[in-house]
């Protein structure tokens, strides 16, 4: 039976020792476990991760392997020196500041790269004893980037999903990682691959773009061949879980303890993990600056500023703490009296009742990061608020500030709009908050952490079986040996051969893919067999399929159509066309061409073609976009269609295609075995045209209404060369 395995770097439950030595399991509380308890508990599932806590001893480890697996779990034991080097090294040190564009803060270390990748290697061989061929395994965020593909080295036929909880950076600062290649190339091993943001997803697709070489067409990357997805997936809180609480007489009552000394006071709150991602210097700033600006409110609005430790043996933290506590100091210096203390400041962390309760009070609160992959105490907030009265102030750094846009939306940098947002909010009617919040409260409710896993799930599920069902089509001995009899025993055959990405791989420049010896020899050795007929069919002009393949005894169909050549006869348009529209389609093209360098345009007899192989990635893109988008109207109107290649864009009269040029020939074909191999769009017509017993073949991975697949002209090769020698 399938399972699920979800692999993060720390399990959902935290392992210690009491004093006495007795062995403790502490579960977490976070989104995450509560999200995926319902998976991971079922069945044969699994959760594997770090236990927390450091032990060699054997028969230590061995008691706690047999403890968590009662409970779906299994532990990776690391060591002190490992937590030191790839943890809080590598992850926290090098991966955190770089993708929360805190780049000037990454240290770049060696020791803290080869412990991570002895880690990653450490957390595949764990999966390894337990992965079973049909398994679904979720792993998750910055700490385990490279164990995907480490995975799929190993292991065949399980499907593998990755999702990154921090942002993902833009290329510009991403590049800057001396292991850049490295990393991408370990997240490319996943078959599906979620980030937070359409704006986390867009810098990843175009940091591999850049870095390892990989497009995408709507987020789906071609590698090695295998398709990766790239989808975003916003990941939210237990809504029920938080307003739940909210409603119990537990919160209430803290409330009611929490609320004693600030009854007449405005409550603003804000609770973080002690980070320099979080802003929280410059939110005390502008609190100053607020007071300052805003002195009736001196005394009327108190800032309770919960900051929950962490990371706080790392140096950067350590002075964050100082600076915090210097300004907390300073600001209640500044304007506190012995009635009233502008901050409240909590260096610790609570029970989540008292969070609740604060959550409940709070009038506002106060979400400022600088970066921040989504933050879920800005949706705990709204979850919590069960009067709907209250008002989110919410960086537009933060992934959540996407789907809660009626949060008063701010820029952390920008102090002063800060500080009259934070007037207004104090000052919003008590009907618009509810109205804000009433809609923010429905989309919270609606994409719960619940939908989030389900989300990721079908979308993997659904990866899943377009790769099955990719398997099942690909050509494979048993296909071939009952080709090869039915070609050998045949009264007449035909083979349809496309060029550029079928018989040859692509090379950057077009000139460059000229046939090699290999390719004559297999054109020479089918055109010998006496039943067949081939046809290389092709959108090159006929002057280059002449030069290169003239001289084999086989036939030709040039520019995608226009031109045939059938065997002693000469070059003969298929049907009669006329090319004047060149001369109004060529200069916008040849703007184009001003426009971008490295562009060409390619005139063929009626067809034009620009090309963008060697323009800098994205840009080529953007401009055929661009060029798509302006001769849309002008294409109708000529009776021409505009055609998306391999890196060009191709302009020719409707009345040519593939297909058209397949039809004519096969009415004059009285065989019983015919074949088509393509590649790429302009194929597909190809294989519409073909009679329904007819073997299509679409190489490599994109849709087809092929019947058949390959990965690439090396296995088109081989399947020549298998129906030669079976002949
Ligand atoms: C990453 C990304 C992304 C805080 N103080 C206490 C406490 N908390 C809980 C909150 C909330 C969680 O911690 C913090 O949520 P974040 O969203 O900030 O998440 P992180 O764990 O820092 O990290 C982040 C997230 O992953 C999910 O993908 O949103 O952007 O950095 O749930 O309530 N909980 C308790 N006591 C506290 O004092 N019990």
């Amino acid at each position: 039976m399938s399972r699920m395995i979800i692999v993060s770097n720390r399990l959902p439950v935290k392992v210690s020792k009491d004093e006495v030595g007795s062995m403790l399991f502490t579960p977490s509380e976070g989104g995450l476990a509560t999200g995926l308890g319902s998976i991971y508990k079922n069945a044969d599932n699994l959760w594997l991760g770090w236990p927390g806590l450091f032990t060699e001893d054997a028969a230590e480890q061995e008691a706690i392997t047999s403890s968590l697996f009662q409970e779906n779990m299994k532990p990776v034991f690391l060591t002190e020196e490992e937590i030191t080097l790839y943890y809080e090294g590598f992850s926290n040190e090098t991966l955190w500041p770089t993708f929360h564009y805190f780049n000037q803060y990454a240290l770049y270390k060696k020791s803290y790269w080869k412990s991570y990748e002895i880690v990653n290697q450490k957390f595949c061989d764990a999966l390894i004893e337990v992965v079973q061929p049909g398994d679904t395994i979720w792993i998750h965020d910055y700490q385990l980037m490279l164990l995907p593909q480490l995975l799929r080295k190993k292991v065949e036929n399980v499907s593998i999903g990755f999702f990154l909880h921090i942002p993902f950076p833009s290329y510009e600062v991403f590049r800057l990682l001396p292991w850049r290649k490295q990393l991408l190339d370990g997240v490319l091993g996943a078959d599906l691959i979620g980030f937070h943001t359409y704006d986390d997803m867009r810098h990843f697709l175009s940091a591999a773009s850049r870095i390892c070489f990989v497009s995408n067409v709507h987020g789906e990357i071609n590698t090695h061949n295998r398709t990766v997805v790239v989808d975003s997936f916003p990941i939210s809180i237990d809504y029920e879980k938080y307003a739940g609480i909210a409603a119990s007489n537990e919160a209430k009552s803290r409330e009611i303890k929490h609320k004693q000394n600030l009854t007449d006071q405005k409550v603003m709150l804000s609770i973080d993990r002690l980070d320099y991602s979080k802003g929280i210097p410059a939110r005390l700033q502008i609190f100053d600056l607020f007071l300052e600006k805003y002195p009736d409110w001196v005394g009327k609005v108190t800032l309770m500023m919960v900051v929950v430790p962490s990371r706080d043996n790392v140096e950067k933290y350590k002075d964050l703490k100082e600076e915090v506590d210097l300004l907390v100091g300073r600001i209640n210096g500044k304007y506190g009296s012995t009635q009233w203390t502008p901050i409240q400041y909590f260096y610790r962390s609570f029970p989540i009742e008292d969070l609740s309760a604060y959550y409940r009070m709070a009038d506002v609160a106060l979400v400022t990061p600088m970066r921040d992959g989504m933050n879920l105490v800005c949706k705990e907030y709204v979850a919590s608020k069960l009067d709907q009265k209250g008002v989110l102030i919410l960086s537009e750094m933060a992934g959540a500030s996407k789907e809660l846009s009626e949060a008063l939306v701010v820029n952390p940098n920008d102090k002063h709009q800060v500080r009259d947002a934070i007037y207004e909010a104090l000052t919003m009617a008590e009907e618009e908050q509810m109205e804000h919040m009433a809609i923010m409260q429905d989309t919270i409710k609606k994409y719960d952490i619940h939908h989030w896993v389900k989300m990721f799930m079908d979308r993997l599920a659904e990866v899943q079986n377009k790769k099955v069902e990719m398997e099942t089509k690909m050509v494979d001995k048993l296909h071939k040996k009952e080709w090869i009899d039915r070609f050998k025993n045949s009264s007449g055959a035909i083979i349809f051969l496309d060029y550029d990405g079928t018989l040859v791989p692509f090379s950057k420049n077009p000139q460059d893919a000229k046939p090699d010896d290999e390719l004559h020899t297999l054109l020479k050795g089918l055109a010998l067999l006496e039943h067949v007929k081939v046809v290389v069919i092709s959108g090159r002009d006929r002057h280059t399929l002449e030069k290169w393949l003239g001289h084999h005894a086989i036939d030709f169909v040039a520019e995608h159509g226009v031109w045939s050549k059938f065997q002693n006869e000469e070059w003969k348009m298929s049907t009669p066309l006329n090319g004047d529209w060149k001369e109004h389609i060529a200069p916008v093209l040849e703007e184009y061409v001003d426009r971008t360098p490295k562009s060409t345009v390619e005139e063929k007899d009626f067809s034009l073609a620009w090309h963008y192989r060697k323009v800098d990635t994205g840009l080529g893109e953007s401009r055929a976009r661009e060029i798509i988008s302006h001769l849309k109207f002008l294409a109708v109107n000529m009776n021409l269609q505009v055609l998306e290649g391999n890196k060009v864009i191709e302009i020719k009269s409707r009345e040519v295609s593939k297909g058209k040029a397949v039809s004519r020939i096969m009415k004059d074909f009285w065989g019983d075995f015919s074949i088509a191999i393509g590649d790429d769009e302009t194929d597909e017509d190809m294989f519409r045209a073909m009679p329904e017993n007819a073997y299509t073949i679409k190489v490599g991975e994109l849709s087809s209404d092929a019947n058949y697949r390959l990965k690439n002209p090396k296995q088109v090769r081989q399947l020549l060369q298998d129906l030669i020698q079976g002949s």
